[in-house]
């Protein structure tokens, strides 16, 4: 009896360290760590961001919640195009993906990769933050991921080993690795070239083997992978498409939180993906365009391309973005277009 009770006292004792040792607040269903997928790693605004979104979701939570990045989308081999589905079924806890790699799964986000659309950064600032992005968001919360904050990639450039691209005439014939969304191989087939689509992993291999000719990628992705040094000389600036990054949680994982705990995530989402945003357009602006200097510097040669050189490009691809807009959704492209027109 006495030995008994003595041991009632012994577990009580142990279960009172136990509830100290935990931090305030926590819940018994918490993970010890959460993991947090990104294709590009801390060499990049985008990883800089999933960093920054841990490091502030630690400091929020008094460390209640602990996340690890995980780039490279290594939580789904590299195959970056499949990110969105491991999310949703929780292979995937947290994730800073790109609009292009999860619009397999949600056509929607093929609106961003219109040819076009976009003319410059008030342009997505006009989609991401206004009723499209609202709309957007509302769309990936009904496809069971919790949707919390934007980012951005950047506008994508066309690079290659061949020859300076003025013109859709310079393209012709030209192997180029795409993304994985179709659209990218329409846009490219229509403009004269051939596109391949392989993953980012696969990417950089066959650029430096030759195996593809050029790529496209914002001009953060081409210098923080060094890509001039695997022979890309000529990079043309068309900012034909741009990709948002988007801050997402499993929402299992989400609905598992306080609600205290939530909104700490998200505020550390809003505040990662501004300071990312902004990252992500340093000196790619008319106020301070050192980045491109600082291309040129490599020995790559920098195209720009005036409004009408442009415009050539855009007619051909006109097809591609009239056919995507019907599987986008023709309300949907109406009002991004709307919201562009009234951009400030
Ligand atoms: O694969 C790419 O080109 C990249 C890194 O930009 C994306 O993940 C969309």
């Amino acid at each position: 009896m006495i030995k008994s009770l003595l041991s009632l006292a012994a577990s009580a004792a142990i279960a009172a360290t136990l509830a100290v040792s935990l931090p305030a607040g926590a819940q018994q269903n918490y993970q010890p760590e959460y993991r947090l997928s990104t294709v590009l790693g801390t060499a990049f605004p985008w990883g800089k961001g999933g960093e920054r979104w841990a490091e502030l979701v630690k400091e929020k939570t008094q460390g209640r919640i602990n996340i690890k990045m995980y780039p490279g989308t290594s939580l789904v081999a590299g195959d970056q195009t499949r990110e969105f589905t491991a999310i949703r079924q929780g292979v995937i806890d947290l994730a800073v993906g790109s609009s292009i790699n999860w619009s397999p799964q949600v056509k929607e986000l093929n609106l961003f990769s219109l040819p076009f659309l976009m003319p410059d950064y008030r342009a997505i600032d006009a989609l991401t933050h206004g009723e499209v992005g609202k709309d957007l968001f509302s769309i990936i919360e009904k496809n069971g991921v919790v949707p919390l904050a934007w980012g951005e990639n950047g506008f994508r450039e066309v690079s290659n080993s061949k020859r300076e691209i003025r013109t859709p005439a310079d393209m012709k014939g030209l192997k180029f690795r795409v993304v994985g969304s179709p659209l990218f191989n329409d846009t490219f087939t229509a403009l004269g070239a051939n596109p391949t689509q392989m993953s980012w992993a696969d990417a950089q291999p066959a650029l430096a083997s030759g195996a593809v000719d050029g790529q496209e990628n914002p001009i953060s992705v081409f210098t923080g992978a060094k890509i001039h040094a695997v022979g890309q000389k000529y990079l043309t600036l068309w900012g034909y498409v741009a990709d948002p990054l988007i801050f997402v949680v499993n929402r299992k994982v989400w609905e598992s939180w306080s609600k205290a705990d939530q909104d700490a995530v998200r505020a550390a989402a809003v505040q990662a993906g501004s300071e990312e945003t902004a990252l992500a357009r340093k000196g790619l602006t008319t106020a301070d365009n050192t980045v491109y200097k600082n291309v040129e510097a490599l020995g790559v040669k920098v195209t720009h391309l005036s409004p009408a050189e442009v415009d050539a490009f855009r007619k051909l691809t006109r097809p591609t973005y009239d056919k995507w807009s019907k599987t986008i959704g023709a309300g949907l492209v109406k009002k991004a277009e709307a919201a562009i027109a009234a951009r400030k």
